[in-house]
């Protein structure tokens, strides 16, 4: 029988630990462990085109799951091209593995074909980083590796030389074997009485909640039932908390909308629960703040806060709500409620498709893209424009799920983290809504649809721009410059890679077409040729940014391009 080598213990280990796909380019380096692969049953190779891609892919899995996922890439560029989808999966804090395969071990050092220093570069964008350098050390380095990427949720990176992961293992199996840990915190009696005398002394509270409210739904509306409390989320606690809400008046911040945005600035008592919420300015001046939080680190760093508890958002609204009465004031529920449907109302006029009108909104295309995807799809959204879109008009139902690159902030997430969602969600209609920058940059992954064979359905947003910048130039009064974008067919070039490639011209044409796509069995992709010039600012906008508006115009009409002026008129998200 052929001996075990360091790269089948390694693989042997992921196995046993659930993981079912590792993403990634191969690579020399990497042979070894590409080898151990084929030879087992239990993982698959999900090959891509980009290690990007890989990392994100494996991202979004863990996402999804709650699980450990893995990507690898080979010696130097192959690892270096991981890192931007790590940095995403590291600050989304997602359960990550990395594996960065390293030069041969006798050349470290030396300025070898290909060397880099994997522990340094993957410093930042993990918790855990380490290098194998013999044998003995595995499987020890890899479990601490997972354990820290599962217990501290994010990234970790062990780097192996392409040698040493063919070098006979030591250990000959696994050495941890027990289950995740399934912990809750609460904050202490004590602190749960001032929290819950906090709240009964509020009139007016509002609550802020992300994505660390996800598993605590009921509790969340049974809190805000108590204190007749409007629910703001932000938008990673999106999918966790805007369905089944009648306490929902949406979001504030850049990508949401007036209602939102009154609703904290109108409350005496902000409650921020499982949030990081990160701008500022957003957030009331004159209110108390409280703020929940599993983690401690996290607590005041976005606004003054004036009470601060740790703990989970299940069991610490599960040990508050005994102690909470029943607010007596819904005044400000009551007006935050009727705001929410007036700025609902406005967002929905927007959203029409006006028959013959060229170019079409792409509020409208979100809307019909809500309105016929299966109950459990899965989104994901661009970074730009596709993420306004999907926060506004994608409507939640707790089986649905949103992935998208919301702290990290990075350009072509959606596709990968759509190949990730369809890798390890083979049943689930997975639906990438993709601006025609993000598309284009990881464009090589398109070609993975079809050799992974992933009916993934990508909806591409084509405004021939990268609107998103676009637009934040004429806040800052600045001239758009650099944006513009010469744009394939992407419909034929996504036929010419073997997808059901479609193209929307008219408004009529969105619907029959993205109803062909999903019913496709396949992967599909749909360009739709919207409205450049579609408003999508932030709910209030300050004098500084209406200064910069008008001096956009004034340059714009100065230097002849006063077609190209935004209508401020057309939009009521200000009010
Ligand atoms: C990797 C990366 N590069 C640049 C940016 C800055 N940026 C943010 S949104 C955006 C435009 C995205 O364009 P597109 O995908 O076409 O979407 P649109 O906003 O036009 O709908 C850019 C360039 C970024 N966030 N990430």
């Amino acid at each position: 029988m052929a001996r075990k080598k360091v790269a089948d213990l390694l693989v042997e280990v992921l196995a046993k630990a659930g993981v079912r796909q590792i993403y990634g380019v191969s690579g020399d380096s990497l042979n070894g462990i590409t080898d151990s692969i084929r030879a087992t049953k239990q993982i698959q190779w999900i090959h891509v085109r980009h290690e990007e891609t890989a990392a994100f892919a494996a991202g979004a899995e863990a996402h999804l799951t709650g699980r450990l996922a893995v990507c690898a890439g080979s010696c130097g560029p192959g690892n270096l091209h991981l890192i931007n989808g790590l940095y995403d999966c590291h600050r989304s804090r997602v359960p990550v593995l990395a594996i960065a395969a390293q030069i041969p071990s006798n050349e470290i050092g030396s300025g070898y074909f290909q060397e880099t220093h994997p522990e340094h570069l993957f410093a930042q964008c993990s918790h855990y980083c380490e290098l194998v350098s013999q044998p003995e050390q595995m499987p020890r380095v890899l479990e601490i590796a997972m354990q820290t990427a599962i217990s501290r949720r994010g990234v970790a990176v062990v780097a192996i030389p392409g040698d040493i992961a063919l070098r006979d293992a030591v250990e000959q199996s696994p050495r941890l074997h027990f289950e995740e840990a399934q912990s809750s915190v609460t904050p202490s009696t004590q602190e749960i009485e001032t929290l819950a005398k906090l709240l009964n002394s509020s009139k007016k509270t509002t609550i802020l909640g992300g994505a660390g409210c996800a598993g605590a739904h009921a509790e969340l509306i049974a809190l805000a039932a108590k204190r007749k409390a409007p629910i703001v989320h932000a938008m990673r606690g999106k999918e966790f908390i805007e369905y089944d809400n009648p306490f929902d008046v949406g979001m504030t911040g850049l990508l949401g909308f007036s209602s939102g945005y009154h609703a904290m600035m109108n409350c005496d008592l902000l409650l921020m629960i499982g949030t990081d919420f990160p701008y500022q300015q957003f957030y009331p001046k004159d209110a108390t703040i409280v703020q929940i939080d599993l983690r401690g680190e996290q607590i005041g760093r976005r606004t003054k806060v004036d009470h601060a508890y740790v703990g989970d958002a299940k069991s610490t609204i599960s040990a508050l709500l005994p102690k909470l009465n029943d607010n007596a004031f819904d005044e400000h529920l009551k007006a935050s409620l009727e705001h929410y449907r007036k700025a609902r109302k406005g967002l929905d006029e927007l959203a029409i498709g006006d028959p013959g009108k060229k170019p079409i909104h792409p509020q409208y295309v979100a809307r019909v893209i809500d309105e016929l995807a299966a109950k459990d799809a899965v989104f994901s959204c661009d970074v730009g424009t596709p993420t306004i879109w999907t926060a506004r008009y994608l409507t939640m139902n707790g089986s649905r799920r949103i992935l998208g690159s919301f702290n990290h902030g990075s350009m072509a997430n959606a596709l990968p983290q759509a190949i990730g969602a369809q890798v390890s969600h083979p049943g689930r209609q997975v639906i990438s809504l993709s601006g025609d920058g993000g598309i284009a940059m990881l464009l090589g992954d398109l070609l993975s649809l079809r050799q992974l064979k992933l009916p993934v359905k990508v909806i591409v947003f084509k405004n021939d721009a990268l609107a998103f910048v676009e637009l934040e130039m004429k806040a800052a009064g600045i001239v758009d410059f650099g944006t513009d974008l010469q744009n394939p067919n992407f419909a034929d070039l996504a036929a010419s890679a073997g997808l059901l490639g479609l193209r929307a011209e008219t408004p009529e044409q969105v619907r029959p077409m993205i109803t062909e796509a999903l019913r496709h069995d396949g992967p599909a992709l749909v360009e739709v040729l919207v409205n450049r010039q579609e408003l999508s600012m932030p709910p209030t906008i300050t004098l500084e940014q209406v200064k910069g508006f008008s001096l956009f115009m004034l340059k714009a009409v100065l230097s002849g391009r006063g077609d190209e002026i935004v209508d401020l008129a057309k939009t009521n998200l200000f009010r």
